[in-house]
């Protein structure tokens, strides 16, 4: 009986080691950054931050023009927002996009947020947004989402990973720009692109 009861004990240590280690193991694979893209240095950064030809600002409408094909800087989670749930371009938090209906633009995007993971997707679903918007992955998006991108990682000693992402809007319509991270969108990470006919 003494031995019955040795043996449960073991049985049961064992048990809990194996449970609480698989947890370990499936956390930490969790918490490994798979990030293999680009960095910027915060030069660089002061560098892509600027309004090309054919791109036109309206601060009092927190409107964007864009008319021709052009580059456009967006920088994720901003400092100086108030809120780390949005999107800044030229000194705009969440600004509306207007496009030249035929034009191409060259997001470059960068994650200047010190904490958190973002992205930058461009889809047809209109808000209000629910926490699980996309999956946000490479690969796995669900229906609605015109581009995919993985997460890019918080600032990590003074380098600001990013990515390019170019989208020709051929037709006019309403779309939307969001950040798919749960819940970022639901808070507010999103802004309007509207593309016009040209005049
Ligand atoms: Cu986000």
């Amino acid at each position: 009986m003494k031995e019955f009861r040795v043996l449960t004990v073991i049985a049961v240590v064992v048990v809990v080691v194996l449970i609480s280690s698989s947890f370990y193991f499936l956390s930490s694979e969790r918490n490994r950054s798979n990030y293999v893209g680009g960095y910027l240095s915060e030069s660089q950064l002061d560098k892509i931050n600027i309004t090309s030809p054919g791109v036109n600002i309206s601060k009092s409408t927190s409107t964007i023009f864009v008319n021709t094909s052009a580059n456009l800087p967006v920088f994720m989670g901003p400092m100086n927002s108030g809120s780390m749930y949005s999107f800044e371009i030229l000194g705009i938090i969440n600004p509306k996009i207007i496009v030249s209906e035929g034009a191409t633009i060259h997001f470059v995007i960068v994650n200047v947020d010190t904490d958190s993971e973002h992205n930058f997707v461009l889809t047809t679903i209109s808000p209000p947004y629910s926490y699980m918007i996309g999956e946000g992955m490479m690969g796995s998006s669900r229906g609605g989402f015109m581009t995919t991108m993985d997460f890019l990682p918080p600032v990590h000693s003074n380098r600001y990973a990013f990515e390019n992402v170019s989208y020709n809007f051929s037709s006019p319509g309403t779309f939307w720009y969001v950040c798919t991270y749960p819940g970022h969108a639901q808070k507010g990470m999103f802004g309007e692109i509207s593309v016009v006919k040209q005049a």
